[in-house]
């Protein structure tokens, strides 16, 4: 039941409220579609219910103008997200997706910044059994996409192992909970049997109409804010005590994305609102789950996030009707600090004798180059690693649990292959994150992942000139104002605006904590080299001691602070 005084922006429900309402707990006709033999795409309502169950219709966009040329349609392929909360995969699940991507997708995997595995490249002919093969593994790709709590993300650093054990364990609760309870994933894709019910009965917490937008939660373990916990829509930041985990301050109304042009749509950081126990964790983000239910807009949806809805009602309001739903009050926020949100490289010991690899992937892409066996080394440490994998939420990979035994065999891999944990790179190159946009994004404006490493050649040389090779400044760079690189907590950020030309972005902190700010609009390459010497070369010579780039250019003078993302535009 809502509160009285808050109300939810009027307007017509927009066309995926329309969808999702005569989807039946989305269900649509995808059953029917999928089985259509005659197109390999399927129609516009069933590919926006298709994301609630993991998975987008797209086309490769490197083949679109050729096939329009010879009047075919688009070359139609779906991508598919898993939902592994915390990112932590078995060998086995790592196993199967190395095959599924061989035998259906692209042959390559991409290691997302939620944490997740990807597929790209799927034929829908393939679909079925891509979802039967991962379901076979424990895995799944329910509500992977889609208006729902999407995969849960937790700080994935190995350096406190106990605690995060405690916090792997509570993002898999989360993640499970908050899961709509429909059965139509396993009637589509499992042949599991139809069963009939009433909204309340389906869908007790979501209701039929489920979330406005996309809903995401995360969980960061100070110092390490890999997770970037103030980008989340809500966040949970642990906090230890005499070394255990005592509960967590609660973050909400994070978010990145954003539309070129609509000063109404920003960036957010998400703030604190007090402290809560574990125990209260899932009780908790199912009421804040329900307030951007009942309050999100449903009319306009890229005004719909719960950023929005927070901004729109205020942030003590909010804070009260989650408590008057709860029934309880939430603690004072306690104390923490932050000092990062990249991932930490190399061997790392943990509790219990065990050791963990943080891996340097760059752009999250596990694929074979010609001179470097990336995928077939990973696949060959699967084989025989019994701890596990864990995708970071910066698109890296962490061999986790290896014991000291085990060590010198995954070692040898490690060695055999040139597995790295980027050492031989810059610090720089270490810490740059880039969305996957072109050529399967439908979304991207300009390359991202396929470009970001060639533009770090370049920006390397500069680095290299001012002896900055081993400082850690985080870059990340984007095809679109979607911030799916979280671009806007990157020191450097780079927004796609058409091809080959790129809104920059500096002054984000370097923990996460102080979103960036336009410094200049649509530049190319050799604009961008101009700007980043000049900047990168004061920062050589003018920095204090352990000063980070990101407080630099505002201490500099070179661009003001963002101080909410109300002034992100400004
Ligand atoms: Fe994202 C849409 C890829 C993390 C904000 N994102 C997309 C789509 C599905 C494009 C589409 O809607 O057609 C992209 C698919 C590209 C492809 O070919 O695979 C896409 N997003 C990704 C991934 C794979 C980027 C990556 O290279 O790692 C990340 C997958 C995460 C996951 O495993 O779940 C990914 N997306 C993010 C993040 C970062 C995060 O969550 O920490 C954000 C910013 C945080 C946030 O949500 O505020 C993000 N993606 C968006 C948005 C903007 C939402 C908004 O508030 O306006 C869109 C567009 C949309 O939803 O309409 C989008
Ligand atoms: Fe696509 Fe834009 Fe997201 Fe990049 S930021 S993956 S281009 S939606």
């Amino acid at each position: 039941m809502g509160n009285q005084l808050l109300t939810a922006p009027g307007g017509a429900p927009s066309d995926v409220e329309g969808i999702k309402d005569r989807s039946n707990f989305l269900r649509g006709t995808l059953a029917e579609v999928m089985e259509d033999r005659i197109s390999a795409g399927i129609p516009d309502d069933d590919n926006r219910l298709m994301k609630h169950h993991g998975s987008y219709l797209q086309d490769d966009r490197d083949l679109r103008t050729e096939r329009q040329k010879q009047k075919l349609e688009p070359a139609y392929q779906f991508m598919l997200r898993v939902r592994l909360p915390g990112g932590v995969a078995t060998s086995e699940q790592w196993l199967m997706m190395d095959e599924l991507a061989h035998k259906y997708g692209n042959g390559t995997l991409k290691l997302t910044t939620r944490e997740t595995f990807q597929i790209h490249g799927i034929l829908k002919w393939n679909m079925k059994q891509t979802i039967k093969d991962i379901h076979s593994t424990m895995m799944d790709t329910v509500a992977a996409c889609g208006d729902v709590n999407r995969n849960v993300m937790c700080t994935s650093n190995p350096y406190q192992s106990e605690v995060h054990t405690e916090v792997h364990t509570l993002a898999k609760k989360l993640s499970d909970d908050l899961l709509p309870q429909t059965r139509a994933y396993h009637e589509i894709w499992l042949d599991e049997e139809k069963v009939a019910g009433t909204p309340e009965t389906v869908e007790p917490m979501y209701g039929p109409l489920y979330l406005p937008r996309k809903f995401k939660i995360g969980i960061a373990v100070p110092p390490a804010n890999d997770i970037d916990v103030f980008s989340q829509d809500l966040g949970f930041i642990a906090i230890i005590e005499e070394g255990k985990l005592a509960g967590f301050n609660v973050t909400i109304g994070g978010g990145m994305g954003m539309s070129h042009g609509d000063t109404q749509t920003y960036p957010q950081l998400g703030k604190v609102i007090g402290f809560v126990t574990t125990d209260k964790i899932v009780d908790l983000a199912e009421k804040v789950i329900t307030i951007q239910r009942d309050y999100g807009n449903r009319s306009v949806r890229k005004y719909a996030r719960f950023k929005y809805t927070v901004d729109r009602l205020g942030l003590q309001n909010v804070k009260d009707e989650l408590e008057k739903r709860l029934g309880w009050t939430l603690d004072e926020a306690r104390e923490f600090r932050f000092d990062h949100n990249g991932d930490r490289y190399g061997w790392q010991k943990g509790v219990k004798g065990k050791w963990h690899f943080t891996m340097f992937v760059e752009g999250g892409r596990i694929i074979d180059y010609d001179n470097y066996k990336l995928m077939t080394g990973i696949r060959e440490i699967a084989k025989v690693h019994n701890g596990d994998f864990r995708l970071t939420s910066n698109q890296n990979l962490i061999i986790g649990n290896v014991s000291t035994q085990a060590k010198k065999k995954i070692s040898a891999l490690i060695d055999q292959y040139g597995l790295t944990d980027g050492a031989h790179h810059s610090a720089i190159r270490r810490s740059a994150i880039a969305c996957v946009a072109l050529p399967t994004c439908g979304l991207a404006m300009a390359e991202a992942e396929r470009y970001l490493p060639e533009l770090m050649n370049k920006i390397d040389a500069i680095v290299d000139e001012n002896g900055l090779r081993d400082k850690e400044i985080t870059i990340r760079m984007t095809g679109c104002p979607n911030g799916c690189a979280r671009h806007a907590l990157g020191e450097i950020g780079f927004i796609g605006k058409a091809v080959g030309k790129y809104n920059m972005y500096l002054g984000a902190a370097h923990d996460g904590s102080r979103l960036s700010k336009m410094y200049r609009e649509n530049i190319g390459e050799e604009e961008i080299l101009k700007e980043l010497r000049v900047i990168l070369t004061r920062y050589a010579n003018e920095r204090q001691e352990s000063e980070h780039f990101g407080d630099f250019v505002i201490r500099a003078g070179i661009i003001e602070a963002t101080t909410d993302g109300t002034n992100f535009h400004q």
